[in-house]
């Protein structure tokens, strides 16, 4: 039994305790709130990562503690919303929020010195503490010796060494937590002199408390120097190179195609396993199942419509495995840094960086996030431009057109890829530029960003990022892509053409070739001669059927506006489906095309299939211009419906949403037939 457990008291059990996690920008405090209550925010080795207060909760000694984690900040002021927020939170004004009884003050041990300004700080607000002194792993690898029980003398709180990634000394923090809770306010002692709350500003309080964290930080540590010079040296000339306004750029554009590039060679194999597998529950439906309607809805619908999208999931697995450990290194700074001269020269602030950063998982986590920029007008514009940025539903068009076009050269797969999402970052840039030239005027502030330390990622959060990236993209692809295929398959397949409508839509030369057919077959054989008769004439009239149906009567009546960009009536189709979810045009070609070529005989893969389409004279559908004219109307448009809704939200206004759908649907088609313009005339 731990020497403090604390009796459990039935009445005060009810009763919530809450504790909050408080500390600088990146010193690991999402990680020691995630270790604890088992959940998974978001971390990062980029100064920034949180920007809204997350609740959670642990079981101490048979009581229920709610931990809140707060954004990281230097210091507490009024000058900035998230200091102001964390401030509210930890005085239990924010609303919503519990009063917490004690605070967890994450300092990083490796930067001591700058950490306990904050610790400082929070011990004036009068909220008992305990200080975790976090990564102390790192602190020992770069050969510093801390004195933990002189700093708790000092700062008059328990100090306890951890390592949040490892859980090293949670036992004896969550000790330290149930004596700070049980000794309550009344333990703190009073603060040395001068460095007390505002008051005459004779000597500034400042000033003083920058002295006296400056020289408690220092005392506490005892460094043998060496590694940690050479540590600090080494990130120095690196970050000379990766900072730098040429090489910089250079090495970002390099960094972002190695990523795709070895994402395209190595999730190849399991993705050919997918396909595989997918295929063969095709063949074995499609042979269990008498040939009809029941066969056609669950080969093509269900199974080719589903294994369409999920063929797509070691791609965003791998991805967000690499994203994890990149983000994880601290190259992240560097990419912020770096995009902040592009940035601040069109009007984006500096703070948009972290929420156009995790656009390219979702937009809308990234429009919500946007809170943190405080100017009005500048986060109009990003929200705005947010959903120019690739997202992951993207992922699975971008990875079918360029498999279609490159399917053996994953090199040039690879770089047309980064080519895409570098067209979204350019675009959200540009279109910045034009909102704040014109409907959005003023000046933004610049980014003001912490360069941290090089780390060695962690592999655990990078296996666990793709596991939960990889699951959420299987769950959506299971509802609300499922969903809609079912729909698509329903409109793609009634009105049924019946044989005596047939002369209405099907050529006559092509009537008579069934005849033909059906002729020569009078007489002849059996079961299975009918039955190869019957799929004969199938293949024939199917694409007919296809055209009377719904879906081929919309995606006709459409051809004016896409024909200018190479799209047939059968790509229209998937289009108009993907308006209402991206992945679904993946879906939906597999299911148009699968109806359309009687799917019961078709053992290929997807970007086969298109690649084998023709046109009636017997040129290819997907031609280069046509294919890449498609990603870059993917990559340019608005094709998203809960985004729109949230923009609606945030924005208090239906005007923002419908400007952003607007514009970015022209810009889509513009820029898709400038492309198919272009490409045609090189071709
Ligand atoms: N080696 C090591 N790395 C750690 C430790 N704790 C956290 N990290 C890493 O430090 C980085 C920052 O961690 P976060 O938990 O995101 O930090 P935070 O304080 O929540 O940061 P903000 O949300 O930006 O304020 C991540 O890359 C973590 O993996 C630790 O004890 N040891
Ligand atoms: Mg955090």
């Amino acid at each position: 039994m731990s020497p403090v457990s604390l009796p459990v008291v039935p009445a005060r059990a009810t009763v919530p305790i809450t504790v909050a996690l408080a500390g600088n920008p990146n010193a690991g405090k999402t990680t020691l709130f995630n270790q604890l209550t088992g959940m998974r925010g978001k971390t990062a080795n980029f100064a920034g990562t949180t920007t809204s207060v997350r609740l959670g909760s642990f079981d101490m000694d048979g009581r229920s503690i709610q931990l809140l984690d707060l954004p990281g900040l230097y210091a507490m002021s009024e000058h900035k919303v998230e200091e102001r927020r964390a401030r509210d939170a930890l005085l239990g004004k924010l609303p919503g929020r519990p009063r917490p009884q004690a605070a967890i003050v994450v300092v990083d041990a490796t930067n001591l010195a700058r950490n306990l300004y904050l610790a400082g700080q929070v011990r004036e607000l009068g909220v008992p503490m305990v200080v975790a002194l976090n990564m102390i792993d790192l602190a020992e690898a770069d050969g510093l010796e801390i004195d933990t029980e002189s700093l708790a003398v000092e700062l008059g709180a328990p100090v306890v060494a951890v390592s949040s990634r490892s859980g090293r000394g949670f036992d004896l923090l969550k000790r330290e937590l149930a004596y700070v809770l049980e000794a309550g306010p009344g333990a703190i002692p009073a603060l040395p002199e001068g460095i007390a709350a505002c008051g005459s500003c004779t000597t500034c309080p400042h000033e003083a408390r920058y002295d006296w964290a400056e020289e408690v930080g220092t005392r506490a540590v005892r460094a043998a120097c060496g590694t940690r010079l050479m540590s600090l040296r080494l990130t120095e000339a690196i970050d000379g190179w990766l900072t730098h306004p040429v090489f910089g750029v250079a090495g970002f554009v390099l960094i972002m195609a190695a990523l795709f590039i070895s994402i395209f060679s190595i999730a190849q194999y399991p993705m050919t396993w997918i396909e595989a597998g997918f295929g063969f529950a095709g063949d074995v439906f499609a042979s269990i199942l008498p040939p009809g309607d029941l066969n056609s809805f669950v080969v093509n619908g269900l199974i080719g419509g589903i294994g369409g999208v999920l063929v797509f999931l070691p791609q965003i697995c791998f991805l967000f495995f690499l994203i994890t450990l990149l983000e994880d290194s601290g190259y992240l700074a560097r990419a912020a840094f770096v995009a902040d001269r592009p940035m601040s020269r069109v009007g984006l602030p500096g703070r948009a960086f972290v929420p156009m950063l995790s656009a390219h998982a979702c937009a809308i986590p990234a429009i919500m996030s946007s809170r943190v920029i405080e100017n009005r007008r500048d986060r109009l514009v990003s929200i705005l431009v947010i959903p120019l940025l690739t997202c992951t539903a993207r992922m699975p068009v971008y990875v079918m057109i360029t498999a279609l076009l490159f399917a053996d050269r994953p090199v040039v797969g690879g770089l047309v890829f980064t080519g895409a999402y570098l067209l979204g970052m350019t675009a959200a840039i540009g279109m910045a530029f034009v909102f704040k030239s014109t409907i959005l005027p003023g000046a933004s502030s610049p980014l003001v960003i912490e360069l941290p330390r090089y780390r060695l990622p962690s592999l655990r959060n990078a296996l666990l990022t793709a596991y939960e990236r990889g699951r959420a993209f299987v769950t959506r692809a299971g509802t609300v892509i499922l969903g809609i295929s079912m729909v698509l398959w329903v409109l793609a397949t009634y009105p049924k053409l019946d044989e005596s409508d047939w002369s209405a839509v099907v050529p006559a030369a092509t009537i008579a070739e069934v005849e033909g057919l059906r002729a020569a077959a009078v007489g002849v054989g059996g079961e299975a001669e009918a039955e190869a008769l019957e799929a004969e004439v199938g293949a024939l009239i199917s694409p007919y059927e296809l055209e009377y149906s719904v879906a081929g009567r919309v995606g006709k009546a459409v051809e004016p506006v896409f024909s200018p960009l190479g799209f047939d009536w059968k790509i229209n189709v998937g289009v108009i489906s993907s308006f209402a979810a991206r992945e679904v045009i993946v879906a939906t070609l597999a299911i148009v095309y699968g109806i359309g070529e009687d799917a019961v005989e078709d053992e290929e893969t997807l970007s086969a299939t298109l690649r084998a389409q023709r046109h009636a004279d017997g040129s290819p559908v997907f031609t280069t211009a046509t294919a890449l004219a498609l990603l870059v109307f993917f990559v340019l448009a608005m094709q998203c419906l809960p985004t729109n809704v949230v923009t609606r939200r945030e924005t208090g206004s239906w005007k923002w949403p419908a400007l952003q759908f607007g514009y970015m649907t022209v810009l889509a088609w513009t820029a898709a037939f400038v492309v198919y313009r272009v490409v045609s005339a090189l071709a």
